[in-house]
């Protein structure tokens, strides 16, 4: 029996598979942490199965009840489930590392409106949907499509309608990049949860899209190019460990 932390993650046709923010705020959590781990990739369909064999809880009351990212740790024997759950547990239980939630920092770590970044998920659904895997892909798009009511292609399509969600998309950016005016991170020097959860959303955008695309390039301008350095910050934690 290894005795690793298992980070389990959502795969992709992606270079190095992984996109979703959420499970990224936790591998985050756990490169930044030192700690040592392996990723056990976990297709949409299947990610119930997984809860049942952990002997989890549902995360969420409502549909998804079930959601990545979940790790289990072999030292404590326990499986937990939810980004920011995960993110308190690795604290408490490891509290030599770095800290995500250092004293004085619950009040910063509200950072996503969920509200700001509707207008994110309209343009990211259809491009994430692609890039999943064939058994993952018809899974998204059905519950999606089921969600909003329409195809996902329809969501924000090329043109007015698309340039007015990257509008919305970019004030939210603004809001958050005024948190960050003259620092390096949410707290000053001190990384914390709050920029986990902001580069994590940057990153799903960024490797979603391509970094070489016209619109990751439009971004990078955004607030006095601010994001990419932003995101360089977390270059050495970026790592997707298999
Ligand atoms: N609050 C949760 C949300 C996690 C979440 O929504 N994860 C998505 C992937 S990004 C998921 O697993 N969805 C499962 C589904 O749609 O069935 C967290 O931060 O862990």
């Amino acid at each position: 029996m290894s005795d690793l932390i298992t980070l389990y993650d959502i795969p992709s046709q992606l270079p190095e598979q992984a996109w979703s923010p959420n499970v990224w705020k936790a591998r985050f959590s756990l490169n930044l942490k030192g700690l040592k781990y392996k990723t056990v990739w976990v297709e949409f369909p299947d990610i119930e199965a997984l809860y049942k064999q952990l002997s989890l809880e549902p995360t969420e009351p409502r549909v998804p009840k079930y959601t990545l990212p979940v790790i289990h740790d072999p030292s404590t024997n326990r499986a937990i489930s939810n980004s920011v759950e995960i993110a308190r547990y690795l604290d408490a239980t490891y509290p030599a590392t770095t800290l995500l939630f250092p004293p004085g920092s619950e009040a910063l770590q509200g950072i996503e409106d969920r509200n700001a970044f509707e207008s994110l998920q309209y343009i990211m659904l259809p491009i994430t949907c692609v890039n999943l895997n064939p058994v993952s892909e018809t899974y998204y798009r059905r519950t999606r499509e089921t969600r909003y009511g329409k195809r996902l292609e329809e969501l924000s399509p090329i043109g007015l309608q698309r340039e007015e969600h990257w509008k919305r998309v970019q004030e939210a950016f603004g809001v958050v990049a005024s948190l960050l005016e003259g620092k390096k991170f949410v707290l000053g020097d001190t990384i914390s949860f709050a920029d986990v959860t902001i580069a994590s959303w940057v990153l799903w955008i960024k490797r979603s899209i391509g970094a070489q695309s016209q619109e990751w390039k439009d971004i990078e301008e955004w607030n006095g190019g601010r994001w990419s350095t932003y995101i360089a910050q977390f270059k050495e934690y970026e790592k997707v460990i298999v």
